[in-house]
C-alpha cells in the first residue's frame, strides 16, 4: 500500500503522519508531498526518513492512496490528476465537499455509501465532523427535525498563523501578524471565515449543508452560530436538537456511550464535562451535559468536543483509508 500525504509539512499533514504511525496503518511505501520550497526536505516516520517530493513526481509514482491537506486550490488542481493515475484520494479541503458526484464521509456515519469508483472523497469540515458522529445515533432513533448549534472553536482551525498571533498576544506583542481582523487573545470573534450575502459566515453554512449531506437528509433543519475562542486545540459545540419524537435523556446518554467514536463525559456530580484540553490528541467525539431543553417539547441540550486536527482532520481522513482498505475499494 502506497500513501502519499499531500501538505505533509502542513499542520494537518503533520497530524495525517502521526496518526497514520500510532495507527499502524498498514503502508509499504510514504510518498510525502508539498510545494517546491519544501521538496528535499526530510520527514520522519516510524524512526526512517522520506524526502519531500512535488505534485508531479507523487503523481507519477502512482500511490494507491492520496491524503490531500493543501489547500482547496490545490485539490481542485491536482485530485483529478492523482484520480486519473489510479489514485483514490481523500481531501480535507472544502474543494468536492459539495459536489454531488462526490461522497462526503465520516465513517461512522455514512462509510457505506462508499464504492470502488469513488476517486475522490471528501472529509467535511471539522465542526461538521465531530457533531454528526453524536447526531447520528439520535435521528435514527429519534428523528432529528431541528438542530442550533454554536460553536466555541481553536485558533489551530485557522492554521499557524493563527496559533502565532494568538501566543504573541500572550507575550504582549500586539503589532505581529494578524490571521484574524481582532486580537484573539483575552476575546471572542463571532465570525469563522468569510460572510455570505445572507449574513451567515462560510463555516456556518458548511456546517448547515455538510450536515444534510452526510446524514442524507434534506429534510434537517440546521442553523449555526460559529466563533473563534482563544484556545489553541480543539473545538467546543453547545448543540440544542428538537426530535420529531419525544426521547429519554438516559436512553440518551446510553446511545452516546455505545456509539463507536463517542465518549460520554457526564457526571455533573463530579463536575465532569468534555473540555477541549481533555480532548488534545485524542480520537474520539467527547459528549456531555446532556439534558432535557425545558422550553420546547421533544428537545435536547448537549455539549460536543473533539481535536479539530485529529477526528475533525487527519484521524478522520486515515479512517477513510482505513474502511477503503478493509471493504477492497481500492
Ligand atoms: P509547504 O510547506 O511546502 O508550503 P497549512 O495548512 O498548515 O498551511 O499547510 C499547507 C500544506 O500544503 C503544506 O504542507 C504546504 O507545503 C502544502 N502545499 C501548499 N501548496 C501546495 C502545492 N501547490 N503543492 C503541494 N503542496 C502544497
Ligand atoms: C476552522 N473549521 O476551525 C475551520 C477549519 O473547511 O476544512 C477547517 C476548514 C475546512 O477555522
Amino acid at each position: 500500500m502506497k500513501i502519499a500525504v499531500v501538505g505533509a509539512t502542513g499542520l494537518v499533514g503533520t497530524v495525517m503522519l502521526k496518526v497514520l504511525e500510532e495507527r499502524n496503518f498498514p503502508l509499504t511505501e510514504l510518498i510525502p508531498v508539498a510545494s517546491e520550497k519544501s521538496v528535499g526536505k526530510e520527514i520522519t516516520f516510524k524512526g526512517k526518513q522520506f524526502k519531500v517530493v512535488n505534485m508531479e513526481t507523487a503523481i507519477a509514482m502512482k500511490p494507491d492512496i492520496a491524503l490531500f491537506s493543501a489547500g482547496g486550490g490545490t485539490s481542485l488542481k491536482y485530485a483529478p490528476l492523482f484520480a486519473e493515475a489510479g489514485t483514490t484520494v481523500i481531501d480535507n479541503s472544502s474543494a468536492w465537499r459539495m459536489d454531488p458526484s462526490k461522497k462526503l464521509i465520516v465513517p461512522e456515519v455514512n462509510a457505506y455509501e462508499l464504492s470502488i469508483d469513488d476517486k475522490i472523497i471528501a472529509n467535511p469540515n471539522c465542526s461538521t465532523i465531530q457533531m454528526v458522529v453524536a447526531l447520528k445515533p439520535l435521528h435514527d432513533k429519534y428523528r432529528i427535525k431541528r438542530v442550533v448549534v454554536s460553536t466555541y472553536q481553536s485558533v489551530t482551525g485557522t492554521g499557524v498563523k493563527a496559533v502565532e498571533q494568538m501566543m504573541n498576544e500572550r507575550k504582549g506583542i500586539l503589532d505581529g501578524p494578524m490571521a484574524y481582523p481582532y486580537q484573539i487573545d483575552l476575546n471572542v470573534i463571532p465570525q469563522i471565515d468569510v460572510f455570505e450575502a445572507n449574513g451567515y459566515t462560510k463555516e456556518e453554512m458548511k456546517m448547515i449543508k455538510e450536515t444534510r449531506k452526510i446524514m442524507g437528509d434534506e429534510s434537517i433543519r440546521v442553523t449555526a452560530t460559529t466563533v473563534r475562542i482563544p484556545v489553541m486545540g480543539g473545538h467546543s459545540e453547545s448543540v440544542n436538537i428538537e426530535f420529531e419524537n419525544d426521547f429519554d435523556v438516559a436512553d440518551v446518554k446510553s446511545l452516546m456511550e455505545k456509539t463507536q467514536g463517542i465518549i460520554l463525559v457526564d457526571d455533573i456530580d463530579n463536575l465532569k464535562y468534555p473540555m477541549p484540553k481533555d480532548a488534545h490528541e485524542k480520537d474520539e467525539v467527547f459528549v456531555g451535559r446532556i439534558r432535557r431543553d425545558e422550553s420546547m417539547p421533544n428537545t435536547l441540550n448537549m455539549w460536543i468536543v473533539a481535536d479539530n486536527l485529529r477526528k475533525g482532520a487527519a484521524t478522520n481522513a486515515v479512517q477513510i483509508a482505513e474502511f477503503l482498505l478493509q471493504k477492497e475499494l481500492i
